[in-house]
């Protein structure tokens, strides 16, 4: 028995040298060889027929040969696992020094740009910003800035009616009274947001933004609105750009006026833009009615002040030299990229 125990360790351990580098022929062999119906455990079941004072030596030699030859099984497959472990790491190998993928980042609307700009000068000015609602009273849109509901200026602003005494604000002066409303003089606010009207074409959408502010204390006057609308234009376009002040009418300010600047996109010479007039109106502009004062409960002997709306699409228009506004609103990223 210890013979042949000896000659099929060696071609056990032949078979195993053979196979050194393949990990799916050693489970083949540590099979053939040591499993439960292996070569190995015919000598197990030999052990009975033994007379019992070889038996413990015949068992021991038995065991020494399987551990021997499941050892190196054992280490040949760790060698073969850990080459396979460091080859794949190799490859993995995480290169720290790489760029990022980048993600494609949002901007911000171009509209909204010039709005927060437009909102930095009047900070530097010591204006604070209010809101108000964009679904307003016909009280607040309209008869508390001394429009009546048969005053022929409702025309001027072609309204969407939610109901007889709602609607969408069609500017952003409602919000004057609702500070005023509210706050003692002196007041000093700007108020940016989304306005409606029944408008369409090359200068004219049905939803856009005004930014307006006013300013109320004890002996303001329309040279003070000058210069702060003035001073607005010079630092957002740039010190030559062309200004001009006209009278117009509006029913809540007196005097009233409109500001209008040099059309940038034909520099003055007529264009489909301005209508081929040169200049593009900005603003509307006054100082503010005594109905007004009246309305909120200001002593209008006491104090003064003036009010302006300003459109920020066109301001976004003249500064970015956009020849049509409802580009801004028809969501091509290719447009909307350039900003
Ligand atoms: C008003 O809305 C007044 N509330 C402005 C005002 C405030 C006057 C305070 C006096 C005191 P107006 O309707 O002119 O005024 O509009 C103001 C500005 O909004 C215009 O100068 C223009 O730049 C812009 N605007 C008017 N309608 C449209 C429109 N449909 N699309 C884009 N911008 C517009």
């Amino acid at each position: 028995m210890k013979e042949r125990l000896e000659l099929l360790a060696k071609e056990a351990e032949r078979a195993i040298e053979a196979a050194a580098s393949d990990k799916d022929a050693l489970l083949q062999l540590k099979a053939r060889y040591l499993g439960r119906k292996g070569e190995f455990s015919g000598f197990l079941k030999e052990l009975a027929a033994l007379p019992a004072e070889d038996r413990k030596a015949a068992g021991e030699a038995i065991n020494q040969a399987k551990t021997r030859l499941e050892d190196a099984i054992a280490i040949l497959i760790g060698g073969i696992e850990g080459r396979w472990k460091e080859a794949a790491l190799a490859k993995e190998r995480l290169d720290v020094t790489l760029p990022g993928r980048t993600m494609p980042l949002g901007k911000r609307h171009p509209v909204m740009q010039v709005m927060e700009e437009i909102q930095e000068v009047f900070f530097g000015l010591g204006f604070d910003i209010a809101e108000g609602p964009e679904i307003e009273l016909d009280s607040y849109n309209f008869e508390k800035l001394n429009i009546p509901k048969d005053h022929p200026a409702r025309e001027m602003q072609d309204t969407f009616y939610v109901s007889s005494d709602v609607l969408l604000r069609t500017h952003t002066s409602p919000v004057q009274i609702r500070v005023m409303e509210n706050k003692r003089p002196p007041v000093r606010v700007i108020a940016p947001g989304t306005v409606f009207r029944r408008d369409s074409d090359v200068t004219h959408s049905p939803m856009f933004h005004q930014v307006e502010g006013f300013m109320v204390d004890k002996g303001v006057s329309f040279a003070n609105l000058k210069a702060v609308l003035a001073d607005f234009l010079r630092t957002f376009f740039g010190r030559d750009t062309g200004v001009r002040f006209r009278p117009s009418f509006f029913p809540f300010t007196e005097p009233s006026a409109e500001a209008d600047i040099r059309c940038v996109l034909c520099k003055g010479a007529g264009c489909r833009v301005c209508k081929g007039s040169g200049w593009l109106e900005i603003l509307g502009a006054g100082m503010i009615h005594p109905e007004v004062f009246r309305s909120v409960g200001y002593d209008y002997e006491e104090y003064s002040g003036f009010a302006f709306g300003l459109g920020v699409e066109r301001i976004a228009m003249l500064k970015y030299g956009i020849d049509d506004l409802r580009l801004l609103f028809e969501n091509d990223l290719r447009f909307l990229k350039q900003f």
